[in-house]
């Protein structure tokens, strides 16, 4: 069943906090997103230029149209301005049962009132009490109970503060905390049982970023609606957010944004970059005649992310691909970091070609290569050539020969050396992916058979 979830929230044209923020982090979550928009910002990562407030009937009309024929599981509330919005807000909420996330947005990360300082208090008497969950940053908190917060003591005492204007449940999040120079504390209190959670985390050195509040609560929002508890959704929340943070982007020139896609980017990559290399080895199993081009020291068949780093973000071969007689057997294994030297080769030759994610090593007769030179723009390295002592480090003398060689011939498709002393030749094969691969092998078997 899919899982709904409506924002009632500001428009940041940047992209990077409110409504926007909001999408991405329940899109990213599988939940379902419907937003009803009380106010547009005007901005980008230095400054709110103007804030527009959605006219009231309009706002209403939002609402009340979306809730008529989509019933959320689960409703998180940003940025609401003004007591005109914050009336409509509670006329229709107050009588649902539908858990409320509160995500209490008084300023914009550039200093700008998103609720006027008129409406705190028409604030704290309609809307806190509607919400299951309530979650200031410290000075949000800070002007919610009226008073300064210097101390992990005092902390607590403004949660069960908040906590008595009629949330359910509190949390504190210390992450502006200037006192707190090694761990940021967050700090959860669940009225029902009194239980006081502490959550300590690193500060990670980051200047300043936007989005952050958006995707924790929203975050917070995705698990309450999934199923979990208040404490495991609020570790399961702070865990989203630190991905993000450690992911910070910098689209403007102002303050970074914190980036809610990252694992959703990074996981579907990783799927279809493993799932292709798999199926890339099973086609090679079953290819006739493929075993006469493995060499004695075996293949290698690796698969690369975007952008590799180094070994870690390519798949290869577990143990590498084998013969037995005139068959071809792999373990069945593909994981990341599989394969030191291939994927080594790889990682050099997409430095020169961004198109080049896929490689795969093997025997380097007269005959073969002669068909690679005769189908293929092909580039030679000579491994008498490079410095000895940096052929004894592990996967370092491949790096350099397909740098030497890239930089004969950016274009290489094939790169190969005549080997050295106790060194079998090897040619390597590149391409774009696994299958372009094996329609190259298939053009060397071909022509191997014809002669
Ligand atoms: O991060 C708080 C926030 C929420 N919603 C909107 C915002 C901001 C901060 O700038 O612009 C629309």
């Amino acid at each position: 069943m899919l899982i709904k979830a409506l924002t009632i929230a500001g428009s940041d044209s940047s992209g990077g906090a409110g409504i926007q923020a909001d999408i991405k982090t329940f899109s990213a979550l599988g939940i379902y997103a419907t937003t009803v928009i009380t106010v547009l910002t005007a901005q980008n990562t230095k400054t709110v230029s103007d804030v527009f407030v959605i006219p009231p009937e309009f706002f209403k009309n939002q609402l009340l149209t979306t809730l008529e024929d989509i019933k959320p599981d689960i409703i998180k509330i940003g940025v609401l301005y003004d007591d005109s919005i914050i009336g409509i807000v509670y006329d229709i909420l107050n009588p649902l049962k539908i858990p409320i996330v509160l995500d209490p947005v008084l300023i914009s990360g550039t200093g700008i009132k998103l609720l006027r300082d008129s409406s705190i208090d028409v604030f704290k008497k309609k809307i806190i009490p509607l919400s299951f969950v309530i979650t200031p940053n410290l000075a949000e908190a800070e002007t919610l109970i009226g008073d300064k917060i210097s101390s992990e003591k005092e902390i607590i005492e403004a949660a069960y503060k908040i906590l008595n204007l009629g949330s359910n449940n509190v949390i504190i999040k210390g992450g502006h905390d200037p006192n707190q120079n090694q761990k940021v504390l967050d700090i959860l209190i669940e009225k029902e049982n009194n239980n006081i959670t502490k959550l300590y985390n690193d500060r990670l050195k980051i200047a300043e970023t936007h989005g952050t509040g958006c995707n924790f609560s929203s975050s917070l929002a995705s698990f309450l609606a999934k199923g979990y508890g208040i404490k495991e959704s609020f570790f399961l929340a702070n865990d989203y957010v630190k991905e993000g943070l450690m992911n910070v982007i910098k689209i403007g020139d102002g303050i970074g944004v914190t980036n809610p896609l990252v694992n959703l980017y990074a996981n579907s990559a990783m799927y279809k970059v493993f799932t292709s290399l798999y199926k890339g080895v099973k086609v090679l199993e079953e290819l006739k005649d493929f075993y006469l081009l493995i060499p004695e020291t075996k293949t290698n068949f690796v698969y690369s992310l975007e952008n590799p780093k180094n070994m870690m973000d390519v798949a290869g071969v577990v143990g590498r691909i084998t013969t037995i007689g005139t068959k071809v057997r792999s373990p069945n294994i593909v994981e990341f970091g599989a394969s030191s030297h291939v994927s080594n080769a790889v990682i050099s030759a997409y430095q020169y070609n961004h198109l080049i994610r896929s490689a795969i090593n093997i025997r380097n007769s007269k005959k073969i290569l002669g068909i690679c030179k005769a189908n293929f723009v092909c580039s030679e390295y000579s491994r008498s050539e490079e410095k000895p002592e940096n052929k004894d480090r592990e996967g370092f003398t491949i790096s350099w020969g397909v740098k030497n060689a890239m930089e004969k011939s950016s274009k290489a498709e094939v790169v190969f050396h005549h080997g050295d002393h106790g060194k079998e030749p090897m040619i390597i094969i590149f391409g774009k992916n696994p299958f372009e691969i094996i329609d190259k092998v298939k053009i060397i078997i071909s022509k191997l058979n014809c002669n």
